[in-house]
């Protein structure tokens, strides 16, 4: 008997704590504190000046993870001990759309906030989600995103949410998984697949004839595994270190789209800083582009070889011309885009746009 399920609404808008399957609570054992600490603690104890809070949407191991221990070297090196910072990975205090209202409420100072969810609140962050828009060669993207002016616009509107932008970082390739083969159009009409939680990563699945279903992270495992839903969308690492290669048979590489996160701040800790700590911080998230960069790289790479090693997974990568057949269907996200994300959304688009041609042609 085939099990029908479909989510709450209030599991399609990640509001709820989440449920971290049984093999990674192990993981993220020890820095359990939504329990012993909860957020009006952070609230109603005061934030400690010089204790910069930093939480994850991503376990310990993952590419957040890596950044987030770069980051509290260099900047407790260059503080000189003056600062202090402190990372909760995923599962210490919720989900990716509580943890950036933590940090807008200035509960705690520092979070990701990956587009796929953050588009919910932001729609003109959703241009990170849009299909077959980057450049194949991840290289150009980095470049371009860390110098378009489209960043700058977009900026401003993560400004109007109280939050500071500090940096546009890509995570590596969005890699479809299934417990049925996807080489054509055809095969995504109604696919059960988990998306992130945002309209318009929805309306894009949507625009393929499959039936995207948006959940928190933390419960795709369990999803999966249950046969509540066929498939999900991640980058290599992550389908690795959460278990999902586990409990799916295929796993498709369609380079349709970069997994790129967004680091925020609070604006009013931002804004509240001295202006030492303020360019010390300006200072090391710009210098962490390389290292943040090089380290997804071999960490997709590292957890490709594992998959490999570990499972039987078909591993299937689309060619060119495979590839090209999912366009029109993938660009149909676009038009969402432009509606949702106004004016502004479509400059910051055609700018992207503009930049990534520019720069492939460099
Ligand atoms: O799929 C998600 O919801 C998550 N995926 C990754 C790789 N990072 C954070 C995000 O919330």
């Amino acid at each position: 008997m085939t099990m029908q399920w479909t989510p709450s609404p209030e599991q399609t808008r990640e509001t709820i704590q989440p449920q971290v399957p049984v093999r990674l609570s192990a993981l993220i054992k020890g820095i359990a504190l939504a329990s012993s600490l909860g957020v009006s603690a952070f609230v109603s104890a005061g934030v400690q000046a010089d204790t910069w809070r930093f939480a994850l949407e991503e376990v310990s191991g993952s590419v957040q993870d890596a950044y987030a221990q770069e980051f509290k070297q260099r900047i407790e090196k260059a503080s000189e001990g003056d600062i202090d910072v402190e990372i909760y990975p995923y599962g210490a205090l919720g989900t990716s759309s509580q943890l950036t209202e933590l940090v807008q409420s200035d509960a705690i100072q520092l979070t990701f906030a990956s587009p796929g969810h953050l588009a919910s609140v932001i729609p003109e962050a959703g241009v990170f989600t849009l299909h077959f828009l980057f450049s194949d060669d991840n290289a150009v993207n980095e470049k371009v995103l860390g110098n378009s002016k489209a960043i700058d616009m977009l900026s401003e509107a993560y400004t109007e949410q109280n939050l500071q932008l500090l940096g546009v970082i890509p995570e590596g390739w969005m890699v479809w998984t299934g417990n049925r083969d996807i080489e054509k159009p055809a095969d995504m009409d109604g696919f059960k697949i988990r998306t992130m939680t945002s309209p318009i990563l929805v309306e894009t699945y949507r625009g393929y004839g499959a039936n995207p279903t948006p959940l928190p992270y933390s419960e795709v495992y369990s999803g999966l595994q249950l046969g509540q839903i066929d498939g999900q969308v991640n980058p290599v690492f992550a389908i690795e270190e959460m278990s999902f290669y586990e409990v799916q048979d295929y796993m498709i590489q369609a380079k349709q789209a970069q997994f790129i996160t967004t680091l925020v701040a609070s604006s009013d800790f931002y804004s509240g800083l001295d202006d030492d700590q303020r360019q010390v911080l300006d200072k090391v998230t710009n210098e962490m582009r390389p290292y943040i960069f090089e380290k997804q790289e071999q960490y997709n790479a590292d957890r490709l070889e594992k998959i490999k090693k570990d499972s039987d997974i078909k591993i299937i990568t689309l060619t060119d011309e495979q590839r090209d057949a999912f366009r029109p269907e993938g660009e149909k996200g676009w038009k969402v885009f432009r509606e949702q994300a106004g004016e502004r959304g479509s400059k910051i688009l055609d700018t992207l746009q503009a930049d990534i041609k520019a720069a492939e042609g460099e």
